[in-house]
């Protein structure tokens, strides 16, 4: 997380005429040592939309994933996001996110994902401890980069 280092997100977004086509993220870690890390998650809609046609899961379309994702990936420079993203994950409008609303988003970008690995990083902002994340849960998870956290694969 995010204790003594500064993180800088630079995103680029790709269309072609109103169609977006592809979304990039990179990241710029410092450590207060002077450390540098870079990290970049790239998604095209092509690769997207190949990948959730075989998988035999529910997955969310590409331009809700992006509008998803976005937040995912930007933390807190993308604040305003989160109430929309937190809409299109609450699919069924019980006003919280469970897991299995959260393991839609998750395929593509994160294949791996266990439900085991997703519960850890939901309890670090599940304060009323539902296994369920509220807007203002989600939006804490979001604010202290646990998306990026989840997207790299990390613990
Ligand atoms: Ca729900």
């Amino acid at each position: 997380m995010s204790n003594g280092i500064d993180v800088r997100v630079d995103e680029t977004v790709i269309r072609q005429g109103d169609r977006l086509v592809e979304v990039d993220y990179i990241y710029t870690e410092t450590r207060e040592n002077g450390d540098q890390r870079n990290y970049q998650i790239t998604v095209k809609r092509s690769d997207y939309e190949r990948l959730a046609t075989s998988m035999n899961k529910s997955t969310l379309s590409f331009d809700k994933f992006a509008k998803v994702l976005r937040p995912f990936m930007m933390g807190k420079f993308a604040s305003e996001d989160i109430p929309a993203a937190f809409g299109l994950l609450d699919t069924d409008h019980s006003g919280t996110i469970d897991l299995g609303e959260l393991a839609i988003f998750m395929p593509v970008i994160m294949p791996n994902a266990s439900p085991y690995m997703l519960l850890h990083h939901i309890q670090k902002a599940d304060k009323n401890c539902d296994y369920k994340l509220n807007l203002e849960e989600f939006t804490s998870l979001v604010n202290q980069g646990i998306g990026r956290d989840i997207a790299l694969g990390r613990l």
